[in-house]
């Protein structure tokens, strides 16, 4: 990482908002390249799919798991599942990805679940909470790579006020503590913004402890 990695010696969040903690510009260009050969690596072993929300539409993100559980959605509803719908395991988090938990997070417990969603240029999240793992005392640590992105920060229940900022390739966020049940999205992806991937669009894997 960029910034300090000395044991015990966190990195300070560039800024606070509405409880979550930014991390702009923490992963160094070196890195970020090895995160996405990682995520490759993923990919190839778990491909990604658009899973289908409980209302019957398909998700306009495409998506995989790395961990031992990954995130998955179709009629029946949002839940973690041990398994891709393919039917293999899903792929071990990569070394790379955990020592950013350890380094933000936690040393004693690691994530069950990094979630990888791929966005092309008109792909977007709407507004939810994450709230499919059984303990809120856990963050989920967010990182970008990639175009940028338009996240929306709004409140612990639906609706009222929100405030954006654009996430850079490279930027982190944790959302935890109070925050941690609040909503958020993605309105929309800047196109041609970073030269990460060849072929454009963002990459964000979130990490989160499921049970
Ligand atoms: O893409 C992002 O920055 C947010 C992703 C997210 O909120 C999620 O996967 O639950
Ligand atoms: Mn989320």
């Amino acid at each position: 990482m960029a910034h300090a990695t000395r044991p015990g010696d966190r990195p300070e969040p560039t800024q606070f908002l509405r409880g979550f903690e930014i991390y702009a510009g923490l992963l160094g260009p070196e890195e970020q390249a090895a995160l996405v050969d990682d995520i490759r690596e993923v990919v190839r072993a778990a491909p990604l799919f658009s899973p289908m929300t409980p209302y019957g539409k398909p998700m306009r993100v495409r998506m995989t798991s790395a961990g031992r559980y990954g995130w998955y959605s179709d009629r029946s509803g949002y839940r973690y599942m041990p398994h891709h719908p393919s039917g293999s395991g899903w792929p071990a988090i990569p070394e790379r990805i955990l020592a950013i938990w350890r380094a933000l997070v936690s040393q004693d417990r690691q994530p069950d679940c990094c979630l990888v969603n791929f966005y092309d240029d008109s792909a977007k999240m709407g507004m939810h909470q994450d709230r499919d793992e059984a303990d809120f005392d856990w963050p989920v640590l967010s990182l970008s790579l990639g175009d940028e992105g338009l996240f929306r920060i709004g409140n612990t229940s639906r609706g009222g006020k929100t405030e954006s900022l654009w996430i850079r390739s490279g930027d982190v966020v944790v959302m935890g503590g109070d925050a941690r049940l609040t909503y958020h999205g993605i309105d929309r992806i800047r196109a041609g913004s970073s030269t990460l991937l060849p072929k454009g669009g963002r990459i964000n894997l979130t990490l989160r402890v499921v049970d």
